[in-house]
């Protein structure tokens, strides 16, 4: 069992098909603690269902854009469970209008709301959660190959996810004093209620499955495997980096 005696926190579960819930089962499987987050009252729900599936105790709010909520969270998880050994950011968020169409015609709203979102968030919750974290934590956020290429629709999101990669390398500096890792998962395309909002993610998905070495998208489960061994001391030299799990897509010409 990898992550005996672990206990984590991982935002961004909206239901069972979210990546973060492929990340908790797997940390579960493999002996961990896990501790839940939900956006908000209509979301309580569906978390609170896959809460009890994985035998996970306590779901706390969180909406990434309130530091009010981050700020409880914090004192919230401190006084139930006292420190903790990993952190996942798995949240995204752009509004549906700047996931298609033409990059050129992002607005500076719908950039500011991105980048708030996909990105300060990650930085504002690691500073608020920090001084719970144990030395030797790990940490964990998910990205996509829109950082680097240019991916259909995927527009003002591509950006964001290039300052999340760039944040995820100036944290892990920042971190390593205290032995704390911090890497960024790349996924390949999964169907989810966050990748529903992005125009033809249908045709996506085909193209990767017919274009990558394994012919084959990948699953929340494989991307929940590896995501697991980010967040445990098997990947104890591994920091600042972008490890893609997406069947080996982002190789090919
Ligand atoms: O193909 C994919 N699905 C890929 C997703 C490929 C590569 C990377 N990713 C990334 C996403 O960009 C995101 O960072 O993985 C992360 C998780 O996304 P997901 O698992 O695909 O999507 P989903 O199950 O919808 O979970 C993301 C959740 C939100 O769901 P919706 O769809 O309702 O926005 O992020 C949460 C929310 O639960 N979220 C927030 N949580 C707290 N505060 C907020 C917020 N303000 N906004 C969104």
């Amino acid at each position: 069992m990898v992550m005996e005696g672990k206990r984590g926190l991982i935002i961004g579960v909206a239901n069972n098909r979210s990546i973060a819930y492929g990340i908790a089962k797997a940390c579960k499987a493999q002996g961990a603690d896990v501790i839940l987050t939900y956006q908000n009252e209509k979301m309580q729900k569906r978390v609170q269902k896959v809460a009890d599936e994985l035998g996970v105790k306590n779901i706390y709010p969180l909406d990434v854009s309130k530091p009010e909520e981050i700020e409880s969270l914090k004192e919230a998880v401190e006084k139930d469970y006292g420190k903790i050994d990993f952190l996942v950011h798995s949240v995204a968020f752009a509004p549906r209008e700047a996931l298609d169409g033409k990059f050129i015609d992002t607005t500076k709203e719908a950039f500011n709301i991105a980048m708030e979102i996909s990105v300060y968030s990650l930085i504002e919750v690691v500073q608020k959660i920090e001084p719970i974290l144990n030395d030797g934590a790990s940490i964990l956020t998910l990205t996509y190959l829109g950082s680097i290429r240019y991916i259909p629709h995927y527009n003002v999101m591509g950006v964001a996810k290039a300052a999340l990669e760039a944040s995820v390398r100036y944290l892990a500096v920042d971190l390593g004093e205290r032995k704390i890792r911090i890497n960024a998962l790349s996924a390949g395309p999964i169907k989810t209620l966050a990748a529903s909002g992005i125009g033809d993610f249908s045709e996506i998905l085909k193209y990767n499955e017919k274009n990558s070495p394994l012919m084959k998208n990948v699953t929340i489960e494989e991307v929940g495997n590896s995501g697991m061994y980010l967040l445990s001391d098997l990947s104890s030299g591994v920091t600042g980096e972008v490890h893609f799990v997406d069947s080996g897509y982002n190789i090919m010409g």
